[in-house]
Formats: C-alpha cells, sequence, structure tokens
C-alpha cells in the first residue's frame, strides 16, 4: 500500500491514541487517516526561529509520525498573517471589503511554499500519495512537480470557493489557480464551491468541465470533485459517554435552572456571523418579552488569528455587544447572554452539545462548519435539541432538515428561535433522525477513503523533468 503524506499549514502532533484531548476534529481525522496509511504529516509547527534552516523535526507518537519546520517572523507576518489570512481567507468567504492585497504578502506566500517544497521533497517516496490541505498551500503542488515529483496529488480546499467576480478581484489570481492544474485531484467540501470553481476555469482560463468532474486546460486533466468533510461519527459518541462529558452535561443543565440553553460554538472570526447573531437574539428578546427569562444564550467563542487587526476589532465589538444586550436585558437572577472566550476539550463540548435544547449556528460563508453536525451527533434521539443553521454554511447542503436562515436577517434569527422553542417533541425527532443519518454515514472516515480512493485512482501525469 502506498504511504499518505499529508502536508498542511500547522501540523498538531496527536496527544492520545484515541485522539481525545484538547485537538480540534480535524487534527484527530488526520492523524487517524495516517495510522490507517502508513506515511507522515508534514507542515509547520507553529514556532518561529531567526534564520530559517530548514531543519526538519521528526517525532512519533501514537502511531503518527510527524516532520515539522520553523518559520522566521517574516514568513509568518507575510505568508500567514499576511496573504492566507488577510488576503485569500476574507475573499474567499466572499468579503472583499476585508481583503488586503500587499506585495510583500504574495511573495512571501510563494516563498514559504517553496521552503514547504523544498524541505518536504527529500522525504517522498516515489509510490506515495501526497495530499496537501487548504487554502495557505495552493501552489505548493505545482512547486513539487518542478522539483521533479511524479508522485499522484491531491488538494483539498477546507473553505469555499468564491465566484469568479470576486475572484478576479484578487490580483494575479489567474497565475494562482494556474498552479493548482498541476494536482491530480481537486476537493471541495460542496458542489456550490466546486461549481464556483468550473465556472471560473471555463471563463477565465478557457478551460472545459467533463460531465463526470475531470476539467481540462490545455493539456492538463485534473479530477474536482466535492468531497464533504464530516466529524468523526464514532469518537464523538463515545467522547459523550466519558465522565468529563457527563460532569459538563450536568454543569450547564444544573446552572440552566429550568432555562433552555441556545448554543453557539465558534472560532472568533467573522465569517461566523457572531454579531449578526447576537443581534438576531437580541431582536428575538424585543419581540417575545415573555420568554426572555426562559432561556440564554452560551456563546463559546475562542479567539483565534489575534495577529490580524479585523480579528481584534470583531472581538471589540462582541465584548461590546455582549454587555450592552446584557445590560438592556438582565435581571439579578438571569443573563441573557453567556459570552465565553475560551476552548473546551471535546468531550467537554459533548456534553454541553447534549445539554443546550437549541443550537444557533449563523455563519454569514463556511465552507463547511463542523460544529452543526457535532451538535447533531450529541443528541439525545428521545428528547432531541433543534439545529437552527445558516443557509451559507457548506452543511446546510446537507442537513436539510434544520432550521435554515439567512444569517443576515435579525427577523429571521428570530422567528427561528421562537419555532425551535415551540417544535412538538415529534416534529423534533423527525428532524434529527433525517440528519443524524446523513451525519453518522458521510463521517470523516467516509470523507477521507472518498477523497484518498480518488487520488489512488489517479493515473501519475507523465511531466517534464524539472529545468535544471
Ligand atoms: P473552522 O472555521 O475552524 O474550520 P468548524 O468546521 O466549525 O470551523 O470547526 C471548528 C472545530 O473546532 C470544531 O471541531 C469545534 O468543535 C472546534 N471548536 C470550536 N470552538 C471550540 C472551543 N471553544 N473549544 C474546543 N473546540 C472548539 C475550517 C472551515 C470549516 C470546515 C473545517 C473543516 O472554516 O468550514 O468545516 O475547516 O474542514
Amino acid at each position: 500500500m502506498s504511504r499518505l503524506i499529508v502536508i498542511s499549514n500547522r501540523v498538531s502532533p496527536p496527544k492520545t491514541e484515541d485522539g481525545s484531548g484538547a485537538q480540534g476534529g480535524l487534527a484527530v481525522a488526520l492523524a487517524a487517516a495516517l495510522r490507517e496509511y502508513r506515511g507522515l504529516w508534514f507542515g509547520w509547527s507553529g514556532r518561529k526561529t531567526d534564520k530559517f534552516t530548514g531543519h526538519i523535526d521528526m517525532q512519533r507518537a501514537h502511531g503518527v509520525t510527524t516532520a515539522t519546520i520553523d518559520l522566521e517572523e517574516q514568513d509568518v507576518e507575510e505568508y500567514y498573517n499576511g496573504y492566507a489570512n488577510r488576503t485569500l481567507w476574507p475573499l474567499f468567504h466572499y468579503r472583499i471589503d476585508l481583503a488586503e492585497y500587499d506585495r510583500s504578502f504574495g511573495s512571501g506566500y510563494e516563498r514559504v511554499n517553496e521552503r514547504f517544497a523544498e524541505t518536504v521533497t527529500p522525504l517522498i517516496e516515489p509510490d506515495d500519495l501526497i495530499w496537501v490541505h487548504d487554502y495557505h498551500l495552493i501552489p505548493l503542488g505545482q512547486q513539487l512537480r518542478e522539483r521533479g515529483l511524479k508522485n499522484r496529488m491531491g488538494f483539498f480546499l477546507h473553505i469555499p470557493w468564491p465566484p469568479s467576480r470576486l475572484m478576479v478581484s484578487l490580483p494575479y489570481h489567474e497565475k494562482l489557480v494556474r498552479t493548482m492544474l498541476a494536482y491530480d485531484v481537486i476537493g471541495f467540501q460542496t458542489e456550490e464551491w466546486l461549481e464556483s470553481f468550473c465556472h471560473y476555469v471555463e471563463r477565465e482560463l478557457g478551460g472545459t468541465v467533463d460531465p463526470d468532474g475531470v476539467i481540462h486546460v490545455g493539456d492538463r486533466s485534473v479530477h474536482a470533485a466535492a468531497y464533504p468533510i464530516g466529524v468523526d461519527f464514532k469518537e464523538f459518541t463515545e467522547a459523550l459517554e466519558s465522565d468529563a462529558a457527563r460532569e459538563s452535561f450536568e454543569r450547564l443543565r444544573t446552572s440552566a435552572a429550568g432555562r433552555r440553553t441556545i448554543i453557539g460554538v465558534d472560532r472568533l472570526d467573522y465569517s461566523k456571523g457572531l454579531e449578526e447573531r447576537f443581534l438576531g437574539y437580541r431582536r428575538f428578546l424585543e419581540k417575545h418579552p415573555r420568554y426572555q427569562r426562559k432561556l440564554f444564550l452560551l456563546q463559546i467563542a475562542p479567539p483565534s488569528r489575534g495577529e490580524v487587526a479585523t480579528y481584534e476589532v470583531i472581538r471589540e465589538h462582541l465584548d461590546e455587544l455582549s454587555g450592552r444586550i446584557n445590560g438592556e436585558f438582565a435581571d439579578v437572577d438571569w443573563v441573557p447572554v453567556r459570552y465565553v472566550n475560551q476552548g473546551y476539550r471535546r468531550e467537554e463540548l459533548a456534553g454541553f452539545y447534549r445539554a443546550a435544547e437549541i443550537a444557533l449556528i449563523t455563519p454569514l460563508r463556511d465552507g463547511m462548519n463542523l460544529v452543526a453536525k457535532e451538535y447533531v451527533a450529541a443528541q439525545d434521539p428521545e428528547d432531541p435539541g433543534v439545529l437552527i443553521l445558516s443557509r451559507f454554511a457548506g452543511a446546510a447542503l446537507q442537513l436539510k432538515d434544520a432550521l435554515l436562515v439567512n444569517p443576515y436577517s435579525k427577523d429571521e434569527i428570530a422567528d427561528a428561535i421562537m419555532r425551535a422553542i415551540r417544535m412538538p417533541k415529534e416534529e423534533r425527532i423527525r428532524r434529527w433522525k433525517a440528519m443524524v443519518e446523513v451525519v453518522r454515514q458521510e463521517d470523516v472516515v467516509a470523507w477521507r477513503h472518498a477523497f484518498v480512493e480518488a487520488l489512488e485512482k489517479a493515473r501519475p501525469p507523465v511531466r517534464r523533468e524539472p529545468t535544471p
């Protein structure tokens, strides 16, 4: 069997064999894929160094080999905080108003992709399957080809692909997208992002798309498809059985004192629609005063990307807005918004999801959104909660039985909360059953199998040797 080489911006070495602990779902999923296929996981260590040396820190823990490199301060600033998070992230989430274009970001992005290519190439054997992840590393495949690698290579984009009309606002967009043709397989979260990509290929690159998803541009043919990512259903339902989950369930239910909990869990990011969510919830409180003391919103939002100014701004706005809503509506024995800025272990989160009668997950744009799926996975089959989900999350294409809302509309959010409160148990069960089937079947194991299988089937194309 071929080895699998996973390459992503950051690498999080597995902390325990079963994947429990404070890791995100994706880290757990990738670690499990590597245990299954052997191979290694390559990426940035998260550390900064004075001078880039290309030194690879190889470690083996719990059946997974990781290989990490340190980056220079300037690399991190231009590649990670710059091009990845200040240019591509906002643009790909349809926020061209927030996207910054700075020449140094682009050159830093290219430089770090070259550094990745340079250091990982000697670790790769001819038969390895290479799986590159996300917007940080779009040109990496091309860089690897230029170093002579003929391996089968796939790229998976975890975030949306923007409509062509937005994409063209990126300086040198064509150059960037053309590098993607170096891969054999390109995966998107949903058909919608895939469609936007195909539209771009046809309109801007003059390519054609076969009905079976093979894209042709010049002499290159690439297989492009949607591979919706899922949660590790088994791992998550097992986490629910843990003492930590039981304790966090009790903790939330006890403190709720008979009131209903509306839960939101998101990285603190403008794409997650937190301000709009708070305003929608405020509209609910305004419209339905008699329900005011019967529920509360628990928003868990650990800060992310603190070195990027827009994230500081959103954090300030949310501090201010949650304070304002609480000041306006709270009473001595009731606070309408519990706004928490910390991360929790997966077991604890599972318990919180189970204890919450309603989940309010309203990103303005999201590649998939795993929190929505985790919430569904965590529900009690006899008495499940209601999922209110943004129609602009990739997950909405699969979770059609959620209450789908336009996250920009305060009234739609307010009305959905009312509907969730009043929803009869039979309807809750019916909707949940339909959703949990999807979450169970299209889980993260199915996702990685589908992607790796597509990669295995891709014929290694014959390419030129690198020019000396
Ligand atoms: P994210 O934007 O980070 O991921 P999401 O898919 O919701 O968004 O995943 C977040 C993960 O972090 C979930 O597993 C969640 O449980 C965990 N998490 C969030 N808040 C937490 C907290 N306070 N404590 C502990 N854990 C917390 C990107 C894309 C998404 C895509 C994923 C996977 O933006 O659209 O679904 O990658 O492809």
